[in-house]
């Protein structure tokens, strides 16, 4: 279905995109259109990082303690409405502690509770903190789509400048609503910013772009709305500050340039960072995986 939208929704996507977005847009030729832009050609080193999660690494468990999860709501000063925010806390999340934060960005097709539905953020965490394998730490899943109607109707590719204004509502006004509402550690270092696809492009773009603010980037599967390489890195020596740089996408992902053309400048210009190469395509389980690894090395200084 969601393959389906996007096939739908391309002639309208390039016209109304192709001026502005800064990486190549899928090429339309006879016989239809590319979805997801060009053929993938592999390098020696787009392997894997981590292996497959065995069996049971996203099944709810009985035995280990819970965290929680809440829909809550804030006054979004850039868009001019209240908007939405799924929040996990830690099991046993207490204001007697501080802790570190997650910012967690979905997909074009998204909104605040796809990482939920995707991934169960929640039952992963829960499992790794018991194993001893995960910070506690709050992730926060907003919605990446800064306009008055949120919701992901119509043509789905018709609302990406707004996630381009998600900018400005993350800074100015989810982050002090999260950092007021609940008990964190409020700085860079503390603080962590990976999403999916479109939300992936959006990390990339704001990570990089506010490197004051966070310490530790993650692009999953990351979508054309993804700054050009040296746009978003233009001082390579710049990145020492940073704790962590994750790249990962699916080699069978139409998308996988954009992150492999990502990883080739970083390797080029010798800034550390993950590269992370599965065999999958542009789905949930792939993100569901990426998350699982990106959350055990955020927040720890082995990472
Ligand atoms: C595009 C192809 C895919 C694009 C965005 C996407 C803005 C996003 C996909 C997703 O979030 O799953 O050309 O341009």
């Amino acid at each position: 279905m969601r393959a389906l939208l996007i096939l739908l929704s391309l002639t309208t996507l390039n016209s109304t995109f192709g001026q502005d977005t800064p990486n190549p847009q899928p090429e339309v030729r006879r016989g239809g259109p590319r979805v997801f832009g060009q053929p993938v050609v592999p390098n020696a080193d787009d392997v894997r990082a981590f292996p497959e999660p065995t069996a049971g690494f996203d099944q709810k468990r009985d035995d280990v303690p819970h965290g929680k999860l809440e829909m809550i709501e804030y006054d979004s000063k850039t868009v001019g409405t209240r908007r939405r925010m799924n929040v996990y806390t830690p099991p046993g999340y207490s204001t007697e502690r501080k802790y570190p934060v997650l910012y967690l960005l979905h997909g074009i097709g998204g909104e605040e509770t796809e990482w939920q539905r995707y991934a169960q953020p929640e039952v992963l965490l829960d499992n790794l903190i018991a194993e001893g394998k995960a910070e506690p730490m709050i992730i926060v899943m907003p919605n990446g789509r800064a306009q008055k109607n949120d919701r992901p109707e119509g043509n789905i590719f018709a609302a990406a400048p707004a996630f381009a204004v998600f900018e400005k509502d993350l800074i100015d006004d989810v982050i002090p609503a999260i950092e007021s509402g609940y008990s964190t550690l409020a700085d860079r270092e503390h603080r962590a910013i990976a999403g999916l696809s479109m939300g992936g492009g959006q990390s990339l773009n704001f990570g990089f772009a506010h490197l004051d603010r966070f310490a530790w980037i993650g692009g999953f599967s990351s979508a054309p709305n993804t700054k050009r390489p040296s746009e978003l890195l233009p001082d390579p020596k710049s990145a020492t500050t940073l704790k962590l740089i994750w790249l990962s996408c699916g080699s069978k992902d139409g998308l996988f340039g954009i992150s492999q053309g990502f990883h080739s400048y970083l390797k080029e210009k010798q800034v550390p960072h993950v590269w992370h190469v599965t065999g999958r395509g542009h789905d949930p389980p792939e993100w569901k995986q990426a998350l699982y690894y990106f959350v055990q090395k955020v927040f720890r200084n082995e990472a």
